[in-house]
């Protein structure tokens, strides 16, 4: 898997292939990273890359012709490398939700190249002519977009066979939201009695039944109590038994756990 990635600064995106999970799936070669400053591609002394927004306002707003000639030459690479036809994807507020789903499909494409804004926002024009989809991760305005395509690269990158170590990628069946459509439930480690506070007895019991219950119950309360939406998702997917609806039934009422 390959990304593409236009920004002002990539020396961000070490985050991702010096760190972690991701960063040992990068050593593995199991994907890679291209980082293309549209600075680079400027001609003029200063090499403007933005410039005051027409009808006026504050901030300032990024020029057309960098962006257009970094997506062509990310393109152009690509293509001789055998991953064309990726999408060019924009970090947004405007854009669609990102969520497990879209990660999932992303971790089994090419990959794609991410347009990450700074300033005030993108001349429209270059946003008409070459973005393909455009994804948010939440209601909310960051400085710039390398932090939603550092996180949307995470999210696909971990999914990809062999990134996670055995004991992490047993991990992932519980966890996958989209899988289980329930929020994760709480988790314990040593020492057994911490400040006071005694791990839960279930989980001290040996019993993988009651084991596995409990954690279903905690994730069932924990979803009903703090997304209700998720709860009512998994109903209609006819992700829930008669037990779910039993403890759901008995369990606090919204807001509570
Ligand atoms: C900012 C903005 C604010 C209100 C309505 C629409 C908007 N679009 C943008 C925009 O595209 N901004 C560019 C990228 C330039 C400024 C920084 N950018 C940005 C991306 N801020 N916040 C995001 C973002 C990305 C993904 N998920 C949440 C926010």
């Amino acid at each position: 898997m390959r990304f593409d990635v236009l920004t002002l600064f990539p020396a961000m995106f070490s985050a991702l292939t010096e760190h972690g999970v991701s960063g040992r799936a990068h050593a593995r070669g199991l994907w890679s990273l291209h980082a293309w400053n549209p600075r680079d591609v400027t001609e003029d002394v200063h090499r403007t890359v933005d410039d005051r927004p027409y009808g006026g306002g504050p901030g300032m707003v990024m020029l057309p012709d960098p962006l257009v000639k970094s997506v062509a030459a990310a393109q152009a690479e690509r293509e001789a490398a055998g991953h064309g036809g990726a999408p060019v994807i924009l970090l947004s507020p405007t854009g669609r939700r990102f969520d497990q789903r879209v990660a999932a499909e992303l971790s089994v494409s090419a990959g794609a190249i991410f347009v990450c804004g700074r300033y005030e926002g993108v001349d429209q024009r270059f946003i008409d002519a070459c973005v393909t989809d455009e994804w948010s991760l939440g209601d909310f305005v960051l400085s710039g977009g390398e932090i939603g395509a550092l996180a949307m690269m995470d999210a696909a990158v971990r999914l990809l066979p062999g990134a996670l170590n055995h004991g992490e990628s047993a991990r992932q069946d519980s966890f996958e939201p989209s899988l289980s459509g329930l929020l994760d439930c709480p988790h314990y480690t040593r020492p057994e009695v911490y400040a006071g506070v005694s791990v839960p007895e279930p989980l001290l019991s040996g019993h993988h039944a009651r084991i596995a219950r409990w954690r279903r119950d905690q994730s069932l309360r924990l979803t009903l109590a703090r997304r209700p939406d998720l709860i009512e998702a998994a109903r209609q997917g006819g992700l829930l038994t008669k037990d779910d609806e039993r403890v759901l039934r008995e369990a606090p009422g919204l807001g509570e756990v």
